[in-house]
């Protein structure tokens, strides 16, 4: 390939884009591993974007209001290091750039968000990007309703690649952006037809113009390294009035003697190639060396949007102090005062009426007052609205015809939802809520994990969360879902036994600022439990005493959500036969962990007979079984232990033995 004609004809863009090219052969070359191939190819479509197009304020990285910049991408990390370290983000020094992908450097080896300023989320599973992006733009068009055009009007932009498109994901998010008519998205695709084993034609032959067009998107194309056909093609994409996807034909590891193969995908590390490489583009500095006048350029790009974020400022302060309140406590993810006093509320109603009602009703009854009071939750659900009953009364419907309606119709797509999700509270603003099957968090798997690695505040509204859910049977009746997330870092997992503690885990869960949190919640009725009103939110200490021993205490039940109340039975045989026995409700495992020892202890004391009842696998619970002071030959478990069955619930829990007789026999053996 022709170099010195592409550097001929617009040596100012040639040269700004080979500060990307270098540096990303440089890093590579010294941490001896990472993707140069990527960076190299995109640094065109990059420059032109953020030269041209991108409205953003390096010196202001966490202005609401700037365009967002997502790289799907994300193995390609150093496209998005070099561009923050050129335009002059404080944070990303050249000698992170020298550390890259070093202990305790910003430059991680794939994009993590919270790292570097700049990288609005954490990319490098395949496909979550894109999704996000959809997220991006989702918040981006209820916050334009909402707070109207002087304070949000911006783009998302996303570079994606071969392997983002061929990841199911993409279709979901592809099909979602489609059909809301998110004309603020504007994906840009690096179309270089290479991955990891080889040529794309090993493994797809997609027509990816025409998937996007199918989906209802604007597609157009351009030349990847031709600068003016870029920025042509992004001028389209931004006046489309649908998503718009530009396909960019890119040669990966350009220049380089990898260029277009399966090589130029990886590490480039090899001494002569990056100095060919580097003589190819004509550079003659050093490594890592940016030359001032480079710089210079590149520096004015990133202060390029300074007078459009200082008028913004101005037109921020202009607004009245009630609204400039409630749009910082919203983008600072702080829930209003009001919480604390309507959830306590809602729970003396609850304690007073005691009404037998599934934990998903509960759900609701809680949304139904927290939705009013908290105007930035976007509710939703992947096509089970009715049988999760995330929609209240004063929500609406969000759609292009009314970009206010705060109930999102997901379609039947669980793991775009999450990464939708997990996009729009990065975005800020908004504090996103959906829901599916308990036992369709694998379909979300992949967001839900990295909801809770970046630490964002996603609630995933669970239902049908046990063998309880009855006739539809194993396939839709969770198991060992339970486990696989209470095994994730940083999420936590609500299972409350009545409406009670389901009001309490909504107010935990929306105060969290940088954790997850996954609702289980039943599908059938339970009775109210929690039945002398208490102030206190009892599911904040994660387990707790419900029912205390009668008498000498022998026997302690830990339970969870509806398996609360067959504990409860089992205390009242048990103690109807003289043996004195202790109900725990444990409703969040995690936050019971954060506690103190003396509390734990307190609860947990050692001594008696414990069982545990859950309607799940065992996994997990041998940490409250003979952890904390308990014995393994005194403890036991009744729960499942395999797959469940397709019958009504009643006849299942009698089937597997999840009963308040198989509980006080069960105490009743490990007694003698
Ligand atoms: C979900 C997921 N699966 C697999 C990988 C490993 N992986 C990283 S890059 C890549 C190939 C991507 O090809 P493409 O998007 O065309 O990138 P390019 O070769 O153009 O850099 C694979 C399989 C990954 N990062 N994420």
């Amino acid at each position: 390939m022709d170099l010195s004609a592409l550097a001929a004809q617009n040596p100012d863009h040639w040269r700004r884009a080979a500060c990307i090219r270098t540096l990303t052969l440089d890093a590579v070359g010294a941490a001896n591993s990472g993707h140069s191939g990527m960076p190299m190819g995109m640094a065109d479509v990059a420059t032109v974007l953020f030269e041209k197009h991108l409205s953003f304020d390096a010196s202001a990285p966490d202005w609401p209001n700037r365009d967002r910049f997502i790289l799907s991408a994300g193995h390609g990390s150093m496209l998005i290091y070099s561009l923050l370290h050129l335009t002059g983000y404080a944070d990303m020094t050249i000698d992170q750039i020298r550390n890259f992908r070093q202990l305790g450097a910003i430059t991680a080896g794939h994009p993590e968000y919270g790292h570097a300023k700049g990288v609005e989320t954490t990319t490098g599973p395949l496909g979550q990007g894109i999704a996000n992006a959809v997220g991006f733009a989702m918040a981006e068009e209820s916050l334009r309703a909402r707070w109207g055009r002087k304070l949000i009007d911006h783009y998302t932009y996303c570079i994606a690649g071969d392997g983002c498109l061929m990841e199911g994901i993409s279709q979901e998010a592809i099909g979602l952006a489609g059909r809301h008519e998110l004309s603020r998205l504007i994906v840009l695709w690096d179309n270089n037809n290479i991955t990891i084993d080889g040529a794309v034609s090993l493994s797809d032959r997609t027509d990816q113009k025409a998937r996007f067009a199918a989906s209802g998107w604007d597609v157009f194309d351009c030349d990847g390294h031709d600068p003016a056909d870029i920025d042509r093609a992004l001028g389209e994409a931004k006046a489309s009035p649908r998503p718009a996807m530009i396909a960019c034909k890119t040669h990966i590891a350009i220049g380089s003697s990898a260029q277009d193969t399966a090589k130029g995908h990886g590490a480039l590390t090899d001494p002569k190639l990056i100095a060919d490489t580097k003589a190819a583009y004509g550079w003659k500095y050093g490594p890592f060396e940016i030359p001032e006048d480079l710089k210079a350029e590149w520096e004015a790009i990133g202060s390029r949007g300074r007078a459009a974020r200082e008028a913004w400022e101005a037109e921020f302060a202009l607004q009245s102090a009630t609204r400039q309140a409630s749009f910082t406590r919203a983008f600072a993810g702080d829930m209003p005062p009001k919480l604390s006093a309507t959830i306590k509320a809602l729970k003396k109603q609850i304690s007073e009426t005691r009404p037998k009602v599934a934990t998903r009703k509960a759900s609701e009854m809680a949304l139904e007052v927290i939705n009013p009071i908290v105007p930035e939750t976007l509710g939703g659900s992947a096509d089970l609205t009715g049988s999760n009953n995330t929609k209240t009364a004063d929500l609406g419907v969000f759609s292009p015809e009314d970009r206010k309606g705060r109930h999102i119709h997901y379609g039947i797509r669980e793991h775009g939802m999450a990464a939708a999700m997990n996009g729009m509270a990065l975005h800020g603003g908004v504090r996103p809520y959906g829901g599916t099957f308990m036992c369709f968090t694998d379909y979300a798997r992949g967001a839900i994990r990295l909801s809770a690695l970046m630490g964002v505040s996603v609630q995933y509204v669970m239902t049908h969360d046990s063998i309880g859910l009855g006739e539809d049977g194993p396939t839709h009746q969770p198991v060992e879902h339970l486990a696989m997330m209470r095994a994730t870092p940083n999420c936590l997992v609500f299972r409350p036994a009545d409406a009670v503690e389901t009001a309490e885990a909504w107010e935990l869960a929306l105060s969290q600022k940088s954790t997850p949190s996954v609702l289980a919640l039943s599908r059938q009725g339970l009775p109210t439990v929690r039945v002398d009103h208490k102030t206190r939110n009892m599911v904040a200490q994660g387990g707790y005493v419900l029912a205390d021993a009668e008498g000498k205490r022998q026997a302690i039940l830990m339970a969870t959500g509806s398996e609360v109340a067959i504990a409860m039975a089992a205390r009242d045989l048990l103690q109807a036969d003289g043996i004195g026995t202790r109900v725990v409700s444990m409703p969040c495992w995690e936050l019971f962990e954060e506690q103190p020892e003396a509390y734990r202890k307190r609860v947990l004391p050692g001594g008696p007979v414990r069982v545990a009842v859950e309607a799940a696998v065992r996994f997990g619970w041998d940490r409250w079984l003979f952890g904390e002071r308990g014995k393994r030959e005194k403890s036991g478990f009744v729960g499942m232990h395999g797959f469940g069955g397709s019958a009504p619930a009643e006849d299942l829990y009698a089937h597997f033995g999840i009963t308040a007789e198989a509980v006080a026999d069960k105490v009743k053996s490990l007694l003698k």
